[in-house]
């Protein structure tokens, strides 16, 4: 075992495993809260993310080095294709997400490689608490060491943070896509031509503006609807729009203030939520005082919106997410309540 000069940094089997444990929950944690996060000071959650992925490497490094007798196949015994199966899927959720930093993308067709990364970690939690259940040896006071094990996780975080500014000048130095990710991850695409996304399988037919209504209802004094030629698109809004498979734009938008509508009528005292509906049933729900700032845009880059930005009107939500940017609304519903059924909505509208 001997030889590595990494073996210094080697706590004990079980702290190791255990450590193991909370860096993937952690990694987990941060990463599914950062697909919702994605304003200027949400940076050391990303952050948090990508140093925890180099020490979870060391910590890989030493478990797989030490079970290494286990994996040969005569020693096998029923739970160890699981436990194998999760290392597998650990170590390519820490290639992929490793990779796409360093500026790699690979077309895999619907998805990014961030997508497939995303999906591996998803995929990972199940596999570790079915291993966990398999293998699960309590942590004793014993396995700390006081200073030594101090300073061998200090040591493997501040090892994770040189990492990550190991990775940033690389790519500084070779010029790598990797430069002009933000710190969400997500890689600039520039001009008019930005993508046309759905997030799961949103895709209406195209809107006839001779029909389509926009509705605002809810805790208010009265509930009117307004044609698409009475929307008052006056307001500009440039806004950056980041999408979680790995991709953003700054682009100038036009429309209407949710706030310039909702003036239209007495808001009630009670309406702390505004929920915006799409024809699809798609949509998301945000905080009153925001959503008065938000715009309803009918316009990008001068032009009016196309069918697949949205049109006759789509969310802009600066500082949100894209999956936030609701297209082709029709609702604008203001609430007592954050409306919980969005979270499936946005997973499951366009399946009917
Ligand atoms: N109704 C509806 N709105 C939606 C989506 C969707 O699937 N359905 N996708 C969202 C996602 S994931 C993103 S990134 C943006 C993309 O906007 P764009 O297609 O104009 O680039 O729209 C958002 N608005
Ligand atoms: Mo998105």
């Amino acid at each position: 075992m001997a030889g590595s000069p990494l073996d210094a940094l080697e706590p004990h089997p079980r702290l190791v495993d255990w450590s193991i444990l909370a860096c993937v929950l952690l990694e987990t944690l941060t990463g599914v809260v950062s697909l919702g996060a994605g304003a200027a000071d949400q940076w050391p959650l990303f952050w948090v993310h990508r140093v925890v992925g180099p020490v979870l490497v060391v910590l890989l490094f030493f478990k797989l080095r030490r079970v290494k007798p286990r994996l040969r196949r005569r020693n096998w015994d029923r739970t160890t294709p699981v436990s194998v199966l999760a290392a597998v899927v650990a170590l390519a959720a820490l290639a992929t997400g490793g990779a796409w930093l360093l500026g790699v993308d690979v077309d895999l067709g619907f998805w990014t490689l961030l997508n497939l990364h995303i999906g591996l970690g998803l995929l990972l939690v199940p596999l570790v608490l079915v291993h966990l259940r398999a293998r699960f040896r309590p942590v004793r006071r014993a396995d700390f060491e006081g200073r030594r094990t101090a300073l061998q996780y200090g040591a493997l975080l501040v090892g994770g943070a040189v990492v990550v500014r190991l990775q940033e000048a690389a790519n500084d130095l070779t010029g790598s896509p990797g430069v002009t990710r933000r710190f969400t991850g997500s890689k600039p695409v520039d001009g008019d031509g930005f993508p046309v996304t759905s997030w799961v399988a949103d895709d209406p037919d195209p809107v006839d503006t001779g029909d389509w209504r926009l509705r605002v209802d809810g805790l208010l004094a009265s509930t009117f609807e307004v044609e698409y030629d009475d929307l008052e698109s006056d307001d500009d809004l440039r806004a950056l729009l980041d999408c979680t498979s790995g991709w953003y734009t700054t682009q100038d938008w036009r429309g209407v203030r949710l706030g310039a509508l909702l003036d239209r009528t007495d808001v009630d005292a009670a309406a702390r939520w505004v929920t915006v509906h799409s024809v699809t049933g798609y949509r998301w729900s945000f905080p009153i005082e925001e959503a008065r700032g938000l715009l309803l845009a009918t316009h990008v880059g001068g032009d009016r919106l196309t069918h697949g930005h949205g049109f006759p009107a789509r969310l802009v939500a600066p500082d949100r997410r894209g999956f936030q940017w609701v297209k082709w609304v029709t609702r604008i519903e203001v609430r007592r309540r954050r409306d919980v059924s969005q979270y499936l909505a946005t997973l499951i509208s366009g399946f009917e």
